[in-house]
């Protein structure tokens, strides 16, 4: 039996479980966009830039801990989500992420859409493989272990010929993957961790990645609890379980002077699927870390498959399996505040008014530093943040995520400038009815930026800086951009009014937008 090779990653994709597709196709995918729609069971997503799609499939990956397929257009497509192909990367999201081609044998003629698409993928792919005629199906089930097993952005390129092409309908086997390493670390870790626990020097825990999820958290603040250690969790995290009745804790700062302050006692640091803290960017004169020097740094990850394994064995060997943390937040409200509207406002009737099981999607930026203390004790939830410093993931990353998990609410936390980068997938919003929240925080300028400015000492901004850093002169008109593309919207700029259009938007199903202006 055979069947088309177009039609075999179809059926092997859906074999390994991949069933959605975040896509925006061209000329050279058009056997893999029939191939699609003759499987019902694969939700195809269509993102009106493919910076909607790759950082709509971040955050598919980083709610069902699964990856979805991608399907992007030739290296211009490609090129165009790269920069939340990117982020993704820095999230660890597995994603298989398809990329069309012209025939192979077409190449020769470079025509227009030719371009090096390996060399493209690279940077943001922890796997390429140019599929073949005979062995689509092994490529697509390569791809998705390779996801899946690192973690990653596998980018398996789709010749126009090879899905065209006749190829066996049988699918081939799935490959081992992570789970198989579940479970495995090093069994001298426990011992050594204990004793740096011990040892009388101060410690701590930095926490990242599938760390931050509520169960294994808790061991985690158990050994803290029970050591003395510090706890902190990375400054930047794909996905954070927190709120009432879980683990409470703060994060390594991002300005690098508090930062290097916040650390300069710790003489030990132990990585919990963690990379070691780093200065968002050098600044002359200052660190690029902000651990003290001769800090000891011990990252799990370099000798344990399951860094998560080794925790919950170092909690049973400090006695800790039936006792539960005293770090767990309570159930408190914010008080509500009036008067104008601003971060601080904004927050707190977050604070208050978050739905249980809800999903924060965080690129507010500047206007988001009170966010994650005010929710600290809010309605437990996850928090998901912009992990690679490429603005414009805000939106898409809410269309995965309310995708992957479509009962629970999505509040879009967005910054003005961010947001225009992929506005488009407000439409995405719209067409799939997704219950998301978009609150626009309408600074009308790249407010951080202004700060920075100040930040190398160079003065107050003249007229060039102010034309690359305001963005006023025409205001955006948040409410006409997300009518335009069918989300309903409405603009708030005092406090009591945005506590009752927040109030009013949660209490219905399906996309909404707020445009704060502060
Ligand atoms: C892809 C990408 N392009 C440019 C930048 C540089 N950059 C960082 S923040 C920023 C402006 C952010 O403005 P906004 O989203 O309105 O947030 P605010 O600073 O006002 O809080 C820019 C352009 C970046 N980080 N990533
Ligand atoms: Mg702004």
């Amino acid at each position: 039996m055979t069947t088309n090779g177009a039609d075999s990653l179809c059926d092997t994709l859906l074999a390994e479980g991949v069933d959605v597709c975040f896509a925006n196709p061209g000329t050279s995918e058009m056997h893999f966009v029939a191939a699609l729609d003759r499987k019902p069971q694969m939700r195809c997503v269509l993102g009106l830039f493919e910076g909607v799609v790759t950082g709509a499939a971040d955050g598919y990956a980083r709610m069902s801990d699964k990856p979805a397929a991608t399907l992007l257009h030739t290296g211009p497509g490609l090129a165009n989500g790269l920069a939340n192909l990117h982020n993704a990367r820095r999230a660890r999201s597995p994603i298989v992420n398809i990329v069309g081609d012209h025939a192979s044998y077409h190449l020769k003629h470079d025509a227009p859409l030719t371009s090096d698409i390996e060399g493209l993928a690279r940077p943001m792919s922890s796997w390429i493989r140019r599929a073949s005629v005979g062995t689509v199906s092994h490529d697509a089930a390569a791809a998705v272990s390779a996801a899946k097993a690192d973690r990653g952005v596998a980018t398996l390129i789709l010749p126009a010929d090879v899905a065209w092409s006749e190829a066996p309908s049988q699918i081939a086997p799935s490959f081992p993957t992570v789970a198989d390493r579940t479970g495995r670390f090093d069994e001298a870790i426990p011992k050594e961790v204990i004793r740096l626990l011990k040892s009388g020097r101060k410690v701590a825990l930095l926490a990242g990645g599938r760390a931050l999820r509520a169960s294994p958290m808790e061991n985690i603040s158990k050994i803290k609890e029970a050591t003395g250690a510090r706890l902190l969790l990375e400054q930047a995290n794909s996905r954070i379980e927190r709120g009432a009745g879980r683990v409470a804790a703060g994060r390594i700062l991002y300005n690098i002077d508090a930062a290097v302050q916040d650390l300069q006692d710790i003489e030990v640091l132990i990585l919990i699927d963690a990379k070691s803290p780093v200065a968002f960017f050098a600044y002359p004169g200052k660190p690029g870390t902000p651990l003290p020097t001769g800090c000891l740094v011990l990252n799990l990850s370099d000798s344990c498959d399951d860094p998560l394994a080794a925790i919950s064995a170092i909690a049973d060997l400090l006695g800790l399996r039936d006792q539960a943390s005293r770090s767990i937040a309570p159930f408190l409200r914010p008080e509500r505040m009036h008067g104008e509207l601003n971060p601080l406002a904004i927050a707190s009737s977050l604070g208050t008014l978050l739905p249980e099981n809800a999903i924060i999607c965080d690129e507010a930026l500047t206007s988001g530093q009170h966010i994650y203390p005010m929710t600290s004790t809010a309605a437990p939830h996850d928090y998901l943040q912009i992990t690679g410093g490429a603005i414009g993931i805000g939106m898409p990353l809410a269309a995965g995520a309310a995708i992957a998990a479509p009962d629970r609410k999505v509040l879009c936390l967005q910054a003005d400038g961010s947001g225009m980068y992929t506005v488009q997938a407000l439409w995405t919003h719209a067409r799939e009815q997704l219950d998301i929240v978009t609150i626009i925080f309408a600074n009308r300028s790249y407010a951080i930026l202004h700060g920075e400015l100040k930040n190398v000492g160079a003065g107050a901004p003249g007229r060039n800086a102010r034309a690359m850093l305001d963005l006023d002169n025409p205001a955006l008109d948040w409410v006409k951009l997300a009518g335009g593309m069918g989300v309903e919207a409405r603009r708030v700029s005092t406090a009591d009014d945005f506590h009752d259009m927040l109030a009013f938007a949660l209490s219905r199903r399906g996309p909404y937008l707020i445009e704060a202006s502060i």
